[in-house]
């Protein structure tokens, strides 16, 4: 989104002015308005980040470029939000690399359950050589990966009773993210997975539309799902990072220093997520259970991955060649 400080100069202003003196506005004052795209409310670790990361470049590109980031995903369904910013009419955004999978079909490993050993494994891996390789791919989509935010590990909640066993989970109609393979994912516990944006989530526990839903601590807490679904079963199935994402054609008007300045802002952006994250966690945790939520601990997680192992095995027979990258990620130290 850009508009020149030029065009908003009233007509007697510019009139008063030599046509030199106004070349040299027209171009000096040339302001780039970024408009950002992010689902969470203000206050959420992801929240706090991008708007340092707006005020970082603001200020650092002493207001040639000027990114507002609009929250709770006014500006479209995250699905609909990655192809506003591939197309250009967005300018940046924090995109779960779920919802990206059936966009940028490498990131789908991303989306395996059970993938990575913990969140500080995820980090070491997209802070590397796969974490680029990651980058190139979205880049190919038109999406500028500058740093990689985490969102912890996601387990099942839901209105009806703890999940202990893979069992428990038969016949409970769960809300997943828009990737097929989350369908898989339910389908080979025995529930019934229902995609559906993120948005929809409270009113449809609400009105038992669905049983249950699965995220991680402080979305289940900031999105209120608590409220409804009063069981939080600790499956940890799936840790799944994120990307301060710039759209390319906003990218590609930078001059190379403005790049390095934004660039920097988002991984500064990065190291405050990862840290307001942690402190989240265990804050989203002691607010839901007050409320009231029985958090159960999965005892046999084991069971859990047994039943998911063929959608690694299908999953390998769709794409082989990334059945090394999956090698690659497991091995990281
Ligand atoms: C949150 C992610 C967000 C997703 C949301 C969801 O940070 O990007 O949109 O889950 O479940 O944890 O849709």
């Amino acid at each position: 989104m850009s508009y020149s400080l030029y065009s908003r100069i009233p007509l007697s202003l510019a009139a008063l002015a030599t046509a030199g003196a106004l070349m040299s506005v027209s171009l000096s004052a040339e302001a780039e308005d970024w408009r950002g795209w992010n689902v969470h409310p203000d206050g959420y670790p992801n929240s706090l980040a991008l708007k340092s990361f707006a005020d970082e470049v603001s200020e650092k590109t002493d207001g040639r470029i000027n990114p507002r980031v609009y929250n709770n995903a006014v500006l479209g369904d995250q699905p609909d939000a990655i192809d506003q910013a591939r197309s250009g009419a967005l300018d940046f955004g924090n995109f779960n690399m779920g919802p990206m999978g059936p966009i940028v079909p490498e990131t789908d490993v991303l989306s395996l359950p059970f993938l990575f050993k913990d969140v500080d494994q995820m980090y070491r891996v997209m802070d590397g050589d796969i974490g680029k390789r990651f980058a190139d791919a979205l880049a190919e989509k038109n999406l500028i990966a500058l740093s990689w935010f985490g969102s912890g590990s996601r387990s099942f909640y839901n209105t009806d009773h703890p999940i202990e066993e893979p069992d428990d989970v038969k016949g409970l109609k769960l809300r997943v993210m828009n990737n097929d393979l989350y369908v898989q994912m339910v389908d080979a516990l025995g529930g019934n997975a229902t995609p559906m944006p993120y948005g929809e989530v409270f009113q449809s526990l609400k009105t038992g539309v669905i049983d249950g839903a699965e995220n991680n601590f402080p979305s289940f807490e900031s999105s209120n799902h608590y409220e409804v679904a009063k069981y939080f079963s600790e499956t940890d199935h799936l840790i799944i990072p994120e990307c301060l994402c710039i759209a390319e054609s906003s990218w590609d008007e930078l001059s190379d220093e403005d790049k390095s300045i934004v660039r920097t802002a988002a991984e500064n952006a990065a190291q405050e997520q990862r840290k307001l994250w942690a402190e989240r966690v265990e804050k989203s945790q002691e607010v839901v259970e007050q409320a009231g939520v029985k958090i159960n601990q999965v005892k046999d997680k084991a069971a859990f991955q047994a039943k998911m192992k063929p959608i690694y095995q299908s999953f390998i027979e769709a794409h082989p060649d990334m059945e090394a990258l999956i090698d690659d990620i497991r091995q990281t130290e």
